[in-house]
């Protein structure tokens, strides 16, 4: 693993000076990664890629900007030692470390040739095996491309290229091989060969050498005569008959891979390719027919709906991510889904196995279970949840006024991920006041309109009240209302039809598919609805929509229910609780995550993966505009601020590109900017979450947690309002970790930023990062949280700022 490490550490310099180029004005931004993985067709190693358009390609050709940073990561399928070369048009060679261990990988980083040119590049070692190909940059003739993929054989995985070899050593002229075309009688039936042979080793019968199936199974094929196989159709097998040259006809890894494929029968062959899968598309092989133990299958489950559930579905269609769906990860194969999993994208996919969350076999195991059909989890009652719910300290059991005598309206609730737990943190002192358990890996809280209640909803759907009145702050009420959930909002509305300041809340679910209003005081569960329904676009049934974000209006008594997967804006009017009406407005698909701009009239909503904000004009209750922006928006609650150019803008930063755009939100007095993308802001990198900022701030702040780089994911820039041409400064919050998510104290002169580590190693579990908003400078640190992410102010959350 040495290899590996002096990689990763090049990368790191070679980020750095990216970052530091970008924070001092110059722009060199990593855009593009790729993903390769050795594979073999017919008895030729070449590249196969791995994730995006350049998935299943065989030797892909590659594409890149002139002047433009890639990053080409190499994943050892297990096939040999490996590297990859590129020559450069002045002659230069940028070379990877080598790779020989199954699922090392090995990186490079390199700027292109500014200019049109076709960059060869292949391994140093199997190029002439059929390791090559060619990186576009520019409008390099794409023909080069072409003739360097034709050069390439279909490309095969270990059991294709055992049914190649045994096809090209015109095995079945003799023998009758599952899988394989053409079935011969003068030789032994080999359908069950494997078992045949432990038999045999077993009985006493055999004379040769081997010990085990696969050494008798290449002793047979190395040398026949060893031992006269006594299973020909006519009796034992004549001397002679099988021919000793098939060891010169195939290679050694065609050898080994006919033996492995011939030990494994019978049984194997329901894994091995159809005919039809074969090698005619260029595209990886079917992986239908994966087999999982019972426990694995348990772990995979389990672990799928505990991480990637929230991304890619539960049924696993699709949102955040890409969906699942055993069409969509067969053709990848075990080992381009183990690459992905292992190494994540640059589209946000975490790094599961470089995290060290995973092993190398975990991520096949579950790259298997992605193959298999999606199991789907039960249903929740309202009867359940009701079965769940505990009042543990009544209304009039609390107090009536505050008891504390600290600024508890400058309170932060702070998640403690992966503690189960949050933190309620004062704001003035940053002494941790309390520390309450709530669900498992919390998600958000809200707080109640009054401000007195934060309302904490963990993934597994445990929903938490505490009362933040209390000299220390306690929970008064628990609930479940779903297994999987990510939001939780409150009844804010005051005015002619009402006042319902903390009178109900709601939790939107992921799974089952649900939303569930409560009282506001208890938490008793009054009512369910189903989020099941046609998406909005062509109007299919979805038997899975996710409830994502929820926000309470301030124009009238409804919150605004972002329906995902079927794209729809829920504006659930809760005057009449039990009998909420729903006016449903079409939007696009892939809601997810949203907040209000500057007047709380307008909400706008990001459809990630549709690369869309949505917006709704909450007084006329209507759909104001569907504005086009960058890859997979992820605003959080965005941040409002004025453009000096384009007037009153809300912005999102992106997971999926390094950029922040900004809407116009001024139909009034900027109406030809209103939304409309405005400005983009060139980051240093993508994987952003979360941007912010507050009215009398100069500045707006934004993270790049999930990139895929250390030192991007644990830095953060911030943008001038007075100049938003361009980052006005970056800088990483600590040594470790990921930096993630905003939040000013109710004044607006602090930015607090957590730090977000891991909770089995001491000392960098994580911490809140505390600084001054108008210097910049570093004022404070909460040091040894579990994990924290999100921090919510109960001043500024009860009233939308950011
Ligand atoms: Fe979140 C908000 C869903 C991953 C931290 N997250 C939200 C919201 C949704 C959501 C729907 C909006 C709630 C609202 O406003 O009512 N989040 C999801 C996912 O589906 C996703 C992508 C994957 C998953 O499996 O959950 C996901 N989220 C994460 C994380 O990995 C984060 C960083 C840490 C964690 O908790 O696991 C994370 N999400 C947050 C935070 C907010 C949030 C801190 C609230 C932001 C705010 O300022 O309001």
């Amino acid at each position: 693993m040495k290899g590996i490490k002096f990689v990763q550490l090049g990368l790191f310099f070679l980020l750095l000076a990216g970052i530091l180029a970008a924070c001092g004005g110059e722009t060199r931004v990593i855009h593009t990664e790729y993903i390769l993985t050795p594979a073999m067709r017919e008895g030729k190693f070449v590249f196969l890629g791995v994730d995006g358009e350049i998935n299943g390609v065989i030797n892909p050709a590659l594409n890149a900007k002139p002047g433009e940073r890639i990053t080409v990561m190499l994943v050892n399928s297990g096939e040999g030692t490996h590297d990859i070369v590129f020559i450069l048009p002045d002659g230069k060679q940028v070379q990877s470390d080598k790779v020989s261990k199954k699922g090392e990988t090995t990186s490079i980083t390199f700027t292109v040739p500014d200019k049109d040119v076709t960059v060869p590049y292949y391994d140093s070692t199997h190029k002439e095996l059929g390791m090559k190909g060619v990186l576009l940059v520019g409008a390099a003739n794409e023909g080069d491309a072409a003739a360097a993929s034709a050069e390439s054989p279909a490309g095969l995985y270990e059991k294709e290229l055992a049914l190649t070899a045994i096809q090209k050593g015109g095995c079945t002229a003799c023998h009758t091989i599952p899988g394989a075309t053409g079935s011969g009688t003068i030789g032994p039936d080999l359908s069950k060969i494997g078992q045949v042979v432990k038999v045999r080793l077993e009985g006493g019968e055999y004379t040769g050498k081997a010990k085990t199936v696969e050494e008798y199974l290449s002793e047979s094929i190395q040398d026949p005569e060893a031992f006269i196989a006594p299973d020909c159709p006519a009796g034992p097998c004549d001397k002679g008959l099988m021919p000793a040259s098939l060891a010169q006809t195939l290679s050694a890894e065609e050898l080994n891979a006919v033996v492995k494929y011939l030990a494994s029968l019978p049984g194997g062959e329901t894994a091995a390719v159809t005919e039809a899968g074969m090698g005619e598309s260029g595209s990886a092989a079917p992986q239908g027919g994966v087999t999982l133990t019972e426990e694995e299958f348990a772990w995979a489950r389990q672990t799928f709906f505990e991480r990637c559930a929230g991304c890619h579905g539960t049924l696993r269609k699709g949102a955040t991510g890409p969906a699942l769906t055993p069409d969509k990860t067969q053709p990848k194969g075990t080992v381009g889904l183990a690459a992905i999993i292992f190494n994540g994208t640059t589209r946000g996919m975490p790094d599961w196995g470089k995290q060290g969350i995973l092993t190398q076999e975990q991520t096949e195991t579950m790259a298997k279970f992605l193959q298999m059909e999606p199991p789907a989890p039960p249903e929740m009652s309202l009867q359940q949840m009701r079965d769940s719910w505990q009042l543990i300290t009544p209304a009039k059991e609390r107090p009536s006024s505050p008891q504390t005598q600290r600024n508890w309206q400058n309170y932060f609730v702070v998640t403690l991920r992966d503690a189960g737990q949050v933190a309620v943190i004062d704001g003035d002192t940053y002494e941790v006041v309390s520390t309450v358990d709530s669900g498992y890996a919390v998600h958000i809280t809200r707080m109640s309109a009054s401000g007195r209640y934060a309302y904490v909803i963990g993934r597994d759907g445990r929903l938490a009240m505490i009362d933040l009145w209390m000299e220390k702050p306690q929970v008064v009420a628990r609930v479940q209302t779903c297994y999987d959930a990510r939001s939780v909002e409150v009844s804010k509305y005051e005015g002619p039809e009402g006042d319902f300041r903390d009178k109900y809340a709601i939790t939107g679910c992921y799974w089952p598919p649900h939303f569930v209003i409560l009282d506001g005081e208890t938490l008793e569960p009054l009512k369910v609805v189903s989020s099941r329904s046609y998406t909005a676009t062509t109007g299919e049934y979805h038997p899975e929509p996710r409830v994502a974000s929820i926000l309470a209006s301030h124009y009238k008594p409804e919150w605004i229910v972002n329906v995902k997967e079927t794209g729809q804006i829920w504006l659930v009017n809760y005057s009449d609780p039990l009998n909420p009406s729903i006016k449903m407005i079409n939007a696009a698909l892939f809601l997810h995550d949203g907040g209000m701009d500057s007047t709380h009239r307008y909400f706008l909503v990001a459809a990630n993966q549709s690369n869309k904000i949505a917006v709704v004009d909450l007084k006329t209750s209507s759909l104001a505009g569907i504005v086009d922006v960058g890859a997979v928006p992820h605003p959080g609650r965005g941040a409002n601020w004025v453009d000096p150019e384009f007037g009153p803008v809300w912005s999102t930063p992106h997971l999926g590109e390094a950029s922040i755009m900004s809407i116009g939100t001024d139909p009034e007095g900027h109406s030809d900017n209103a939304w409309k993308a405005v400005r983009s802001v060139e980051l240093p990198g993508s994987g952003s979450l979360f941007i912010k900022t507050y009215p009398a701030s100069q500045w707006i702040w934004v993270d790049m947690t999930l990139n895929s780089d250390p030192v991007l994911a644990r830095t953060i820039c911030v943008i001038a309002k007075s100049d938003p041409s361009k980052v006005h400064k970056c800088w990483e919050v600590g040594t470790y970790g990921r930096a993630v998510h905003f939040e000013y104290n109710k004044k607006g002169t602090e930015v607090w930023v957590s730090l977000w580590g891991a909770a089995d190693k001491p000392g960098e579990t994580g911490e809140i990062v505390v600084y001054d908003d108008k210097t910049l400078e570093e004022k404070a640190r909460i040091k040894d949280l579990i994990t924290p992410t999100g921090k919510f102010n109960v001043y500024n959350t009860v009233n939308d700022i950011y």
